[in-house]
Formats: structure tokens, C-alpha cells, sequence
């Protein structure tokens, strides 16, 4: 299945007047980054951009602004001409809502482009650019709108250059290539405000967050033997400390950062016996193979899942199965 080019994409953006931009649930920097710039870009010449995502913009993003946001199909128009999928490629990641319109839209064989970077591309449908080198979804994006006769501006240059900041975890992550930086330096030269992003994404938030953080981190099991790092939270965590969800981004990959830890793993409690599961390394295994065993998916360094059953035999499945990978690394 091969990729379209971009300049095959801008021709059958530009002859288009409604279109829909979608980006997964539980949206990070890059999804909201992506849609959003990608919708400012396209209203910017003319053409009437939607965008769509199952939540609300995290409160560390809020700094990010697009017009016509939905949260729900029932205010989408009618008439929408193009539907655009960045930053996921299992119509699943979009939420069931979204997922039944989508599939209701390819049934109707509606045109449909899809951008992404992840692995394991599952829409075998309309035009695709997926490059699972690029650091972040708005890289690719970032290099589509270059192919139009049309200057970003700051708004978008920012938004863009928030992907690949949170992304790559500002260049630390091992994702990060020339592109993150020349296409960085790029977005800088467009006015982007690297600043207004720094201020953003890197606020602490209250100090519940940070009494959140310390429950959390007091779950920790370490198993040297497999490099591996695992802390989880419970619902009543964030009862207790009267936060939210936001309030424990990035737990997993804070954890990679100690020495001898190669892959960090953080369960939540989404309802009883049922768990989301994050996992980030630097290369050190493919967590994206990792994640499929469990039938999730994502890309080799940042994978998830979900789980249903009890804590301790999720915990022991992940010891079980890290073993057999950390047997193929030594
Ligand atoms: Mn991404």
C-alpha cells in the first residue's frame, strides 16, 4: 500500500470547500497540534475546516486555538466534502461516535486522506501519507502545507512546532532526527513562539498534581534484571488529591530517565478491572510489538494498551513478557 504524494494530496484538498479534520481521543500535543494547524491552514485559504476530537483540549495545550471545535458528530455540517485523519490510523482511536461515522462515510465512499506516523496502519482506505520516521504528525504536515502557494503564519507555525516538541519530549526522545531540527528551525523563521509553547507545556500545574505524582511514584516496582519500571494509580488517587487524569501525563517517560531503567510503564485504573497501560523506551526494545501482544499498538518507543483484569496479573503478564524480550537484547 503506497504512499500519495503531497503534491497528489494538495490537489484534492485545494478542490475542496467543507473539510473535517479528526485526531485521536485522550489527544496529545501532537494531535491537537496537527488538527489544528492543518484547520487554521485551511481556512486561511478558503476552505472551511472542522475539527473533531472525542475531548477537550488538555488544559497544557489550551494555548492552541482553532475555530469550529467539536467534541460530538450531532454539530458536524452535513455537507463536509473531505475527511482528514491525523496522528492515529485505527479509526477505533477516535472513539466509537466517531469511529461508526467514519466507517458510515467510507461506506459511502466519501474522500478520505489519512496522516500519521505511527506503525500498523489499519485504514486500508483513501489516500494515505504515513511515515513512521517522521518525529511527530505535524511534521509531515508541516511539509504537505509547503507544497502550497501560501505562508503559514505564527498561529500555525506555533501549533506545529508544539508537535514536535511534545513529541520528542523537547529532542530528548530517540525519535528525534534532522527533520525535528531543520523543520524546527523552519517553524522558528515563521514566527513560531517557542516561548508561549516552553510556558505551556512545561507548567506544573497546583501542587495536588504534585501530591498525585508522589502516590503514584510510591507504586513503583522496579525489576532490574529487565530494566523495567512500572508505577500505577488508582481512581482513588485522584479522589483523593482532587485531580485529573492531565494531571499524570508523562509518567512513563519520566521514569526512562534513571539509570537502568530501559522501559517505563504506567497503569491507570480506568474502572475496576480495567486498565490503560503507557509504555516508553529509547530503543531498547520495540514497544510497538510489545503492545500488539496485548492487542494495542503505537510505535517503538511509546506504546499502549488497554487491559482488563486484575492488577497484579497485568503486572505479572508485563514482567513475563519483558523477559522473553530482554532474553532477545542481551
Ligand atoms: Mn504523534
Amino acid at each position: 500500500m503506497n504512499n500519495s504524494s503531497f503534491a497528489e494530496l494538495k490537489s484534492i484538498i485545494e478542490s475542496k470547500k467543507k473539510v473535517l479534520v479528526v485526531s485521536h481521543y485522550n489527544p496529545d500535543g501532537d494531535a491537537i497540534g496537527s488538527s489544528f494547524a492543518f484547520a487554521n491552514f485551511l481556512n486561511l485559504f478558503g476552505i472551511e475546516a472542522h475539527v473533531y476530537n472525542l475531548d477537550k483540549v488538555p488544559n497544557y495545550l489550551d494555548f492552541l486555538k482553532t475555530l469550529n471545535f467539536h467534541n460530538s458528530i450531532k454539530t458536524i455540517p452535513n455537507d463536509i466534502d473531505l475527511y482528514v485523519i491525523v496522528d492515529f490510523n485505527d479509526l477505533e482511536r477516535s472513539g466509537n461516535e466517531m469511529m461508526n461515522y467514519l466507517e458510515r462515510k467510507i461506506k459511502e465512499k466519501k474522500p478520505l486522506i489519512l496522516i500519521d506516523h505511527h506503525e500498523n496502519n489499519k485504514v486500508n482506505y483513501g489516500h494515505r501519507f504515513i511515515d513512521t520516521s517522521a518525529s511527530s504528525t505535524g511534521v509531515l504536515i508541516y511539509k504537505l502545507l509547503a507544497e502550497f502557494d501560501q505562508e503559514i503564519n505564527s498561529e500555525i507555525s506555533t501549533a506545529l512546532l508544539t508537535t514536535i516538541i511534545t513529541d520528542t519530549s523537547s529532542y530528548k526522545n530517540s525519535n528525534v532526527n534532522t527533520d525535528s531540527f531543520y523543520i524546527s528551525a523552519e517553524l522558528i523563521k515563521s514566527k513560531a513562539d517557542i516561548g508561549l509553547i516552553n510556558r505551556n507545556i512545561y507548567k506544573l500545574g497546583n501542587i495536588n498534581a504534585l501530591q498525585l505524582r508522589n502516590k503514584i511514584h510510591g507504586t513503583l516496582h522496579f525489576i532490574e534484571e529487565h530494566k523495567l519500571a512500572i508505577c500505577y494509580s488508582l481512581n482513588d488517587f485522584y479522589n483523593q488529591t482532587r485531580t485529573t487524569k492531565e494531571d499524570s501525563e508523562g509518567i512513563a517517560n519520566g521514569l526512562i530517565f534513571y539509570n537502568n531503567v530501559e522501559v517505563g510503564v504506567f497503569i491507570r485504573e480506568i474502572k475496576e478491572n480495567s486498565w490503560k497501560v503507557s509504555m516508553r523506551t529509547n530503543n531498547y526494545i520495540n514497544l510497538s510489538k510489545f503492545a500488539q501482544v496485548f492487542g494495542g499498538g503505537g510505535h517503538k518507543n511509546a506504546s499502549g494498551f488497554t487491559y482488563t483484569g486484575k492488577l497484579e496479573n497485568l503486572i505479572e503478564k508485563l514482567i513475563e513478557n519483558m523477559k522473553n524480550e530482554s532474553d532477545n537484547c542481551s
